[in-house]
């Protein structure tokens, strides 16, 4: 499930995927490259920690989350360009990068900074690429109609009709997952990949003068500017300073613990960024767990069995069984597979069961 950034030039995209990532790609001008850095993140997890030590593993891995920074167009400065577009349709999420830092060193693309307009440009962007996007559908689908036997055409007229509506909507600001589709629009809208589809988080990248800045103030502010059709109650708003966080991140925790102390700071930013970006992927986790390797997995909420099975291997969801499945709090409270066995919490799950958060699982397969 990937997480794609994107926002205006020296935005601090790089910078704060460089933060989540613990990664070092280059920043700056000489580092807007045309193509697209790809890293992963994973938060520390306590539930795996004490996996880890219950049975002694070899191995311990966290869930990954998948990142994209996504560069903006050379030529033209545009955020989401046609390409763009094209390469973000299998991002799950858009976490947008505002800069709200201060610093004569890095000028802004439009030569000041104000970062509330920053956001409703970006958000803008967004609705407006996808009007594109549906234009070009309903050209497709125009073009093709002579082809189409008459009652192929009744549905396509339909699907042409839904999508102008649907192209008004997003004119009068209103992205697509703030609609309420019914069953035509959502037919007219199939795999059209639109971005405003899509969960927003916006991280508002803020001066090392505000580190401690409260996150209900932006909200309000933004709120205030933009509307809460904009700004909806799924769009999370979340500060963080990039140059900092991507200063902690390099180091080692003792180090990195030094300079919060220094620093003073409370907060850890780049975790609740990805927290924030977790929450909008409506993503919960499940752990594999032996001697040999404990694992977190994230799976989307409500999968069922297999579709959380599909997650550890493609083999494992197409030749489901069952799947052996103990709550990690139940877990806990037996301290080991044998006890959760003989007090019956161990379960044998087929695949109509929905994985619940902190879920451990063993899955039978057959391929
Ligand atoms: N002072 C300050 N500078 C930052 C911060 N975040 C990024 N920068 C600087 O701004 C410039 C552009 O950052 P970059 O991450 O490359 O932006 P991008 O174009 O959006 O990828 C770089 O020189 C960064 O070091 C920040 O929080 N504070
Ligand atoms: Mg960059």
């Amino acid at each position: 499930m990937s997480t794609a950034i994107i926002g205006l030039a020296s935005a601090g995209k790089t910078t704060i995927f460089n933060a989540l990532t613990r990664g070092t790609a280059d920043k700056g001008q000489f580092g807007s490259s045309k193509s697209v850095n790809i890293g992963v993140g994973a938060k520390p997890d306590v539930r795996l920690d004490f996996l880890d030590t219950a049975f002694k593993a070899r191995r311990k891995v966290r869930a990954e989350m998948t990142f994209w920074d996504m560069p903006v167009d050379y030529a033209t400065g545009a955020v989401l360009s046609r390409e763009s577009v094209n390469s973000l349709q299998k991002a799950k999420a858009l976490l947008v990068v505002v800069r709200k830092f201060e610093d004569p060193a890095t000028p802004h693309p439009d030569g000041s900074v104000n970062w509330l307009r920053d956001v409703e440009k970006m958000m803008f962007d967004i609705l407006f690429a996808d009007i594109e996007l549906l234009d070009r559908r309903v050209e497709r689908i125009e073009s093709g109609m002579k082809a189409l036997k008459s009652s192929e055409r009744t549905q396509a007229v339909a699907n042409v009709a839904a999508i102008k509506d649907v192209q008004k909507l997003l004119e009068d600001g209103s992205p697509i997952r703030s609609l309420a589709l019914d069953e035509n629009l959502s037919r007219a809208l199939t795999n059209t990949f639109a971005l405003s589809a899509l969960p927003v988080v916006v991280a508002v990248n803020v001066g090392e003068d505000e580190i401690s800045v409260d996150p209900d103030e932006l909200r309000s502010a933004a709120v205030d500017k933009l509307g809460d059709a904009v700004i909806d109650a799924q769009t999370q708003l979340v500060p963080i300073c990039g140059s900092i966080e991507e200063e902690l991140r390099s180091m080692d925790d003792e180090e990195a613990a030094e300079l919060r102390a220094d620093l003073d700071i409370q907060r850890d930013d780049s975790e609740l960024l990805m927290d924030a970006c977790l929450k909008c992927l409506n993503t919960q986790t499940f752990y594999t767990a032996s001697d040999r390797e404990v694992r977190a997995w994230h799976f989307p909420s409500g999968a069922l069995a297999p579709q959380a099975a599909g997650v550890v291997h493609s083999d494992m969801e197409r030749g489901f069984i069952r799947a052996e499945v103990v709550a990690y709090d139940d877990f806990v409270r037996c301290g080991n597979m044998q006890e959760a066995r003989k007090l019956g919490v161990l379960r044998q799950e087929g695949k109509n069961y929905a994985f619940a958060d902190g879920d451990m699982a063993n899955f039978l397969f057959s391929v």
